[in-house]
């Protein structure tokens, strides 16, 4: 009840604390979500890698070359997120590849729940990599575990080497960062050394590797790192 007239309107602190434990629910149940799909994933043999970047990193081209060469090597899946439109997907599946878009309508991030849908749609593909494209956003996603095995964070060197620094959320748990679309380098003000430091201020050590998707510079690198074998699934 309202203290300053005695109506029955809630208080602004009544609210506030029910939209906390709103929130605490939601997470509580993406958390939960989350183990659910690590203990999917470990029985279908499969390693999830979370890619996340503001729109128009270049997530997909990096995932169309990335499977092109990965193909009679490597099984892999691909869950795609956009707000809209089944464009990524159809994009995956031209390489070959088996993929499903989720479109999230008015939410900014996949979560645990939506990726569990899209893995029961998904064919087998035991020992396979599975690439999850989440919303193109660098802030919401940050909060959403998967259940991947690891995150990647994308920057493009059109984006700023500061995005670390204003966005420290996204690369708090990141497992990799990925200087993207490098040809521009001569064309922008974009120092990839002190992108990388700016992001080790927020993640130490955090591996960094830098590539053109389009040019192929840097993509042996990458494929490397897909090739350790912590990233080897059962
Ligand atoms: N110059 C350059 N452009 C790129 C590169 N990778 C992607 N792009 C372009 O960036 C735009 C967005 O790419 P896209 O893969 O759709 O980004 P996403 O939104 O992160 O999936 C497209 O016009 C791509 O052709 C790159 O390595 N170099
Ligand atoms: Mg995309």
């Amino acid at each position: 009840m309202c203290g300053h007239c005695g109506c029955d309107e809630p208080t602004p602190q009544a609210e506030q604390r029910q939209l906390i434990a709103l929130h605490r629910d939601l997470m509580d149940a993406n958390r939960q979500g989350a183990e659910h799909n690590r203990e999917h994933l470990r029985r279908r043999r499969l390693t999830a890698l979370n890619l996340v970047s503001s729109p128009g990193t270049g997530k997909t081209t990096l995932l169309e070359k990335t499977l092109r060469r990965l193909q009679g090597l490597r099984p892999a899946l691909v869950i795609e997120g956009d707000q809209q439109t089944e464009l990524d997907a159809a994009r995956i599946r031209a390489t070959g590849t088996p993929a499903v878009q989720i479109q999230t309508g008015q939410a900014c991030h996949l979560d645990a729940a939506m990726v569990h849908d899209a893995l029961h749609r998904l064919p087998e593909a035991p020992g396979g990599l599975l690439f999850i494209e989440n919303v193109g956003n660098l802030i919401c996603p940050s909060q959403f575990d998967l259940g991947e095995q690891a995150r990647v964070v994308l920057v493009s060197v059109t984006e700023g080497d500061d995005k670390p620094l204003k966005y420290p959320g996204i690369f708090r748990h990141a497992d990799l960062l990925l200087i993207t679309k490098i040809d521009l380098l001569p064309h922008v003000d974009f120092d990839p050394d002190r992108c990388i430091a700016n992001a080790r201020r927020i993640c130490p050590e955090l591996p960094a590797l830098q590539l053109s998707a389009t040019a192929g510079t840097g993509l042996d690198a990458w494929l490397d790192w897909l090739r350790q074998p912590d990233r080897e699934a059962g």
